[in-house]
């Protein structure tokens, strides 16, 4: 592939010549040390058996040393797969950077379009030039990505197949938890073979969901979120100038509401929705609009017919009704797949779900608007989750409300108007230019993959921590991808898949949320973040989410 000279604007051609920084002790001589041995997060003896060859792995500390690290000439692959997030590019570069820091005639390819790339061997060599035009730019399109799942043993083989003819010796997989789990298998299935391919793994998602204990954040989250808090901010504005809308505003996220949360602490909106907290206190869908439609009442009462609602993404799924019902039909699609497909039109599929699920999901299922029902049918990714980027539950959630708010009016509860208008931020912030916090992360995140391939080990994520310290303190790990294992539920079957983080309720973040929240929906206390800035002030250009500020605080 040649790249494709595109006109640059002038924050491109400034962005270009940006450093990223590293760790210091990526800077200089490196000594990487083993630390004690390590298991999976959950179902412990179940994960041993199945990876036998790459359990209990130590973490890997990378520090100063007193000699260079130096390799022979290695040949890695890299592959980016899933969503799109900020930086990707720099991990790439980082990586290239780092392999040639430790032999010059190291080489780096790029398999195309996600993980399909390594099975049906379409790549790419990315030389010195080709990197150059994508340092600190947003986006994957240097290779591409894609959403395929390796989780076939002739996939394995026909990539292993591929790495030969190529000579490579390494593949590093940028991805969230699924892709992170398909390298954890790949790792296993090549050590169990004595393949010679080593495999490893970068935290990639703006979703946030890809954390633990050793993982601080995954890259991406604070681009997203503070490229949805600028939008966010400037609705706000909108609504206080204008008076007369409410916004509801769905945010990308799919499981969790990590981006809710960092939006609704950045922004300070009068309502936000944690998934999580729907799950905890087993809220179902009325009780959630009663309370929104309350809040709407309060502020109409006050005069303020307008205001601001963040919808996490995967809201639906945590609504314990929808939840149960999303299961069923996830375990009868999995199990009745051709009798499903042949059906041809809505009533026939509606007609098919409720002779299948329980009685409890049919009520469930027959109290959601017909095209929330056809959302809730389609296709799931190839990894069995729903995808929830096209439920409109912003749109649900303005329909039951205004239902709910004419029954108040008639019953002369509610006096005031209300007229809703629904977004969903989503594609906006997946490819922006990464901020400086996530230039720099990502930059790292690339170097210590390199890193941990020169010192020949595979089934490790890059991992880079001490995030609320300047760069230059930043300390860059190695950690066992099977730490963050466990079995999970996927395609009506227990799979060993890396455990999503979710909101935790005793956390700071949402703490700091729980404290504030009543004074945010009554007073209207809007902050408006503005668009990011890559030049000027640190604290202005460097500092990084609230959520992390929170959580180290
Ligand atoms: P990853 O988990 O792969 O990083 O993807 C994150 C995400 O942006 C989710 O927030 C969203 O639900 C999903 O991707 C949408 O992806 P697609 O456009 O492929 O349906």
């Amino acid at each position: 592939m040649k790249f494709n000279p595109i006109t640059k604007s002038s924050l491109q051609l400034a962005r270009a010549g940006y450093k990223p920084k590293l760790p210091a002790t990526l800077t200089g001589n490196i000594l990487v040390q083993e630390g004690a041995a390590t298991q999976s997060v959950a179902h412990q003896k179940e994960i041993n058996e199945m990876f036998p060859n790459t359990y209990g792995l130590p973490v890997l500390t990378i520090e100063s040393g007193s000699k260079p690290l130096e390799s022979s000439p290695i040949k890695v692959g890299v592959i980016l797969s899933g969503g799109q997030a900020p930086g990707g590019h720099n991990v790439i570069a980082g990586l290239f950077d780092g392999l040639k820091a430790m032999n010059s005639n190291s080489k780096l390819y790029g398999f195309l379009g996600g993980p399909s790339g390594l099975v049906d061997g379409k790549y790419i060599e990315l030389t010195a030039q080709l990197i150059e035009e994508y340092r600190n730019t947003g986006g994957f399109d240097i290779i591409g990505s894609g959403r395929t799942k390796l989780d076939e043993q002739s996939q394995f083989d026909k990539g292993l197949e591929n790495c030969r003819k190529l000579g490579i010796n390494a593949i590093v997989i940028i991805g969230g938890d699924d892709s992170n789990t398909n390298a954890c298998v790949l790792a296993e299935y090549y050590k169990s073979i004595n393949a010679g391919v080593q495999i490893i793994g970068c935290p990639k998602t703006i979703d946030g969901d890809l954390k633990n204990e050793m993982i601080e954040a995954s890259f991406g989250f604070d681009t997203a979120c503070k490229v949805y808090s600028e939008l966010i901010g400037n609705i706000e504005r909108d609504a206080l100038s204008a008076k007369k809308y409410w916004h509801f505003i769905k945010l990308m996220g799919r499981s969790a509401s990590h981006i809710a949360l960092e939006c609704v602490l950045l922004t300070r909106p009068n309502y936000g929705i944690i998934s999580e907290e729907v799950h905890e206190k087993r809220l179902t869908m009325d009780q959630i609009v009663e309370d929104i439609a309350r809040v709407i009442k309060t502020r109409s009462d006050n005069n303020e017919n307008f205001g601001v609602c963040l919808i996490p993404e995967g809201l639906i799924e945590f609504v314990p009704e929808i939840k149960k019902l999303i299961s069923e039909i996830n375990d009868l699609l999995a199990e009745k797949t051709a009798a499903f497909n042949i059906l041809e039109t809505d009533d026939e599929k509606f007609q098919f779900v409720n002779s299948h699920i329980s009685a409890d999901s049919t009520k469930a299922f027959n109290s959601l608007p017909k095209d929330i029902q056809t959302q809730l049918l389609m296709d799931r990714d190839p990894h069995g989750n729903v995808m929830v980027s096209r439920i409109e539950t912003e749109k649900l959630l303005i329909e039951m409300v205004e239902e709910k708010l004419k029954e108040w009016k008639a019953e002369g509860k509610f006096k005031g108007n209300f007229t809703a208008l629904a977004n969903f931020f989503g594609y906006e912030g997946r490819c922006a230019a990464p901020s400086n916090f996530d230039a720099n992360y990502t930059y790292s995140l690339g170097y210590v993959a390199a890193v941990i391939i020169g010192s020949g080990k595979t089934g490790y994520m890059a991992s880079v921590r001490n995030l609320t310290a300047p760069a230059e303190k930043w300390i860059a790990c190695g950690v066992p991808i099977i730490m963050m294992m466990n079995l999970e539920k996927r395609h009506g079957k227990l799979k060993p898949v890396i455990q999503k983080a979710l909101v935790k309720l005793d956390g700071k973040p949402f703490k700091e949320f729980a404290k504030n929240r009543a004074e945010w929906s009554i007073k209207t206390s809007y902050v408006f973040p503005g668009p990011i800035q890559y030049f000027g002030p640190s604290e202005v250009c460097d500092a990084t989410t609230k959520t992390l500020q929170l959580e180290k605080s």
